[in-house]
């Protein structure tokens, strides 16, 4: 989350920065060792199949052997093996999450529309057949990544989802995230990690016929492989590190503001975070919450880096300026604290999901408790996309049936361009249609 020089350029003067990054170099877009190592073992997993995603398994991930499917039991009693507030915790969030995507899934309508006498055309909402979720289990398990995968797919009406989470030392799947994908739906989970699980939920190697859509985070390699497979299969998106930007005026709390920006900072050294604001003594003030919220922080080792490398805070002149600068981040998560929440709100364009006042917070909609999605867009993709939704799940199919009484002004048409480009076989389909109304004309 780096500013656009030329749009800094342009904003000279309006703008003023009280901490900038200490890496001020775009991140690579690639590491050509990971691509290298990511087609490599994907090749050789189309190649050898099983054997190469066992064998994947254990060099990579540890795994001892046995069956890499999770059975159904084991799945059911994942959360018999949790704390009961974990476990109520876990199926509030599957439930909150279910009850956003089915919101938004009706309001996703098929319609059907007659465009001329005799030409109807339309549209139909259908989901995709087979969803593969990868769900990480590394450093952070992040067990809420399956309301959003598994149990969104699910609202959307996909028929088969299945899953693969890395093995734990103690030899199955994570329980907190097997039980999350277990209430949003899931269908079969496997043990695989990494690369290799995607690989085998695309080419189909898991008993089940190759998906459809791969979904889900991991790490560069996970990213990676989506990267490669797309094509093979439709991905939801290309995740990096997770972001956090605030806009912020004199009346937000700088305890709070400094809380959110280490609440992403947290995922990882170089996870971005980034303050706007319009007051300059508020940007002074939560530089120095920043530090003493760090200085207790059982996780500053992490977001203490983050901070110091990806961290900015930014003074705009003014809440257009402020706009400006904050639709070029596109942030991932975005939060406004501010007395003028509703109007931000309207203004800004780029950004994955927006956060409106200081009762907001993004660990909310992390941990599924918001109901929206988290996974989103990141290093600019909100300037592109939206993140992951059920609508993500479903293809609107066209289709139109088409009578006789349309087919004149159709079909002249098409002659027309037809023989202009040379193109005889599709002029002759709108001819002969033409012949066959001239033998038969329409009634009255
Ligand atoms: N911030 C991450 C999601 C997450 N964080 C889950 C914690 N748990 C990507 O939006
Ligand atoms: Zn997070």
């Amino acid at each position: 989350m780096l500013f656009t020089p030329n749009l800094l350029n342009r904003l000279s003067g309006s703008y003023r920065h009280l901490k900038v990054p200490a890496v001020s170099a775009p991140a690579a877009q690639r590491d050509p060792a990971v691509v290298e190592t990511v087609s490599r073992m994907l090749l050789d997993i189309e190649r050898r199949g099983m054997d190469a995603v066992l064998d994947y398994a254990k060099k990579l991930d540890g795994w001892a052997g046995g069956d890499i499917e999770l059975g159904g039991s084991r799945i059911a009693s994942s959360g018999d093996r949790l704390a009961p507030d974990l476990r109520e915790a876990i199926e509030l969030g599957a439930a909150r999450t279910r009850a956003f995507a089915l919101e938004q899934r009706s309001h996703l309508q098929d319609f059907e529309v007659e465009l001329i006498p005799g030409l109807v055309t339309g549209a139909r909402y259908v989901p995709v057949s087979r969803v593969g979720a990868y769900l990480p289990a590394g450093r952070f398990p992040l067990t809420a990544s399956a309301f959003m995968t598994v149990g969104v797919a699910k609202a959307a009406g996909v028929p088969t989802v299945i899953a693969c989470s890395p093995p734990q030392p103690s030899g199955g799947a994570n329980d907190a995230v097997t039980y999350a994908a277990h209430v949003s739906g899931v269908d079969r989970v496997f043990v695989v990690g990494g690369v290799q699980a995607l690989a085998a939920m695309a080419f189909g190697l898991l008993g089940e016929l190759p998906v459809d859509m791969l979904v889900g985070a991991g790490n560069a390699y996970v990213a990676e492989a989506k990267r490669q497979l797309f094509g093979v299969a439709a991905i939801d998106l290309l995740a990096g590190p997770s972001e956090v930007a605030v806009i912020a005026d004199e009346s937000a709390d700088p305890e709070l503001v400094a809380a959110d920006l280490l609440g992403q900072a947290e995922h990882g050294p170089n996870s971005p975070a980034a303050l706007v604001t319009t007051s300059e003594a508020l940007g002074r003030d939560v530089l120095v919450a920043v530090e003493e919220q760090l200085s207790t922080l059982p996780t500053a080792s992490i977001a203490g880096a983050a901070w110091r490398d990806f961290g900015s805070v930014t003074v705009a002149a003014d809440r257009a300026t402020a706009v400006a600068l904050m639709d070029d981040l596109a942030p991932e998560h975005l939060e406004v604290q501010t007395t003028d929440d509703d109007w931000y709100h309207q203004e800004l364009r780029n950004y994955g999901s927006i956060f409106l006042g200081r009762w907001s917070t993004v660990a909310y909609s992390d941990k599924g408790m918001a109901g929206t999605n988290h996974v989103l867009p990141t290093a600019g993709g909100a300037k592109h996309s939206a993140g992951l939704s059920v609508s993500r799940f479903l293809k609107p199919l066209t289709y139109q049936r088409i009578a006789e009484d349309a087919t004149p002004q159709l079909a002249h048409a098409v002659q027309v361009i037809s023989d202009s480009e040379g193109m005889a076989a599709h002029s002759a389909t709108a001819t002969m249609r033409l012949d066959r109304l001239s033998a038969a004309p329409l009634a009255g």
